[in-house]
């Protein structure tokens, strides 16, 4: 299969005078990263193509941009060929998926499971067996990579480790498995180091951020007998901090180990009355949960986002869980 979507892949891009990438709404460490490293896949073939992002705070993957070319989303914008990352549903890409109707081809790769509004593509690779879109675009695109001069392979390398970080959290969620070790020590071998990523990638938080983080985590609540843990992140709270929500890695991560918990929910206010909410469960589908609200994800990690006040927005969600949990 690799080589088959590799040299279709190669085919449309070469049959196509302009090239955009993207990834989903509220971008993380692998579908942004992952863009990172498919695009310098295709310049070493001789191909430019521009990321073209929501307009938010990219400073997180610095380490990694210093080739990267990337653009905010405006209406209008048109690309023969669309490339998208880390999302196969419509309505993920958000105003972005205008791209989709301007586009002549599109290309999804990626690793969630299929929801609503699939997107119609003319090359589609998606495989939840995968641990982030970043790994599937190694392993689907190896051979090219390995024909690349090693620091390309060496950049490609680092991109697609953090994109690992990224989606297994360090290694510490039920994805990591022996393909992601195998992988990471290919990876190694390619000039990665671990512990520089690590620190560039999880550790690198401004002051600013680790305030955020202590304030939502000061208003972590328990419901359902204490089994389901709640906290969330105000817009009061990052105007107080001057800090952009849109640049804070995950919060969940730093709730995850709480014991004797069937779930966790993260509510991040990104606007007004507008909640990113982070699902995180061993015991439960939160896929599904997701998926009721027009989110998605994975069954131990999901996301949605919902309209209204806290409290409403926390009393839709805590229903959902309660009537998952007697579901089982
Ligand atoms: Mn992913």
């Amino acid at each position: 299969m690799a080589e088959n979507i590799s040299t279709k892949l190669f085919a449309l891009a070469y049959g196509a005078k302009s090239i955009a990438i993207t990834t989903h709404i509220h971008s993380d460490g692998d579908g942004m990263v992952a863009a990172f490293a498919l695009q310098e896949i295709l310049r070493k073939k001789g191909l430019t193509s521009t990321i073209i992002t929501d307009g938010e705070d990219l400073s997180r993957y610095s380490f990694l941009m210093d080739n990267a070319v990337h653009q905010p989303y405006q209406e209008g914008m048109s690309y023969e060929l669309l490339l998208v990352l880390d999302c196969n549903g419509r309505d993920r890409l958000g105003q972005r998926a205008a791209l989709l109707d301007a586009a002549q081809k599109v290309f999804v790769l990626d690793h969630h499971v299929p929801e609503h509004g699939v997107i119609e593509a003319d090359l589609q690779v998606v495989d939840s067996h995968y641990v982030s879109a970043g790994a599937m675009l190694y392993r689907l695109f190896e051979q090219e990579i390995m024909s690349f001069e090693p620091s390309a392979r060496k950049f490609i390398a680092d991109a697609v480790y953090v994109t690992i970080l990224n989606d297994t959290n360090n290694f510490s969620n039920a994805n990591t498995n022996a393909q992601v070790f195998e992988l990471c020590a290919d990876l190694t071998r390619q000039g990665v180091q671990p512990h520089y990523l690590h620190q560039a990638f999880l550790q690198n938080q401004s002051a600013q951020e680790m305030l955020y983080i202590g304030h939502s985590l000061a208003s972590i609540s328990l419901h359902l007998d204490k089994r389901i843990l709640f906290l969330h992140s105000d817009l009061a709270l990052a105007r107080e901090l001057n800090y952009d929500p849109s640049s804070a890695m995950s919060v969940s991560r730093y709730v995850q180990g709480v014991a004797n918990l069937d779930a966790i929910a993260y509510f991040q206010e990104i606007e007004k009355d507008i909640w990113k909410i982070s699902l995180r469960s061993l015991k439960l589908n939160v896929q599904e949960i997701a998926a009721i609200h027009g989110g998605g994800g994975h069954r131990k990690a999901s996301g949605l986002t919902l309209k209204g006040n806290l409290q409403d927005v926390q009393k839709i969600v805590l229903e959902d869980i309660s009537r998952a949990l007697k579901q089982l």
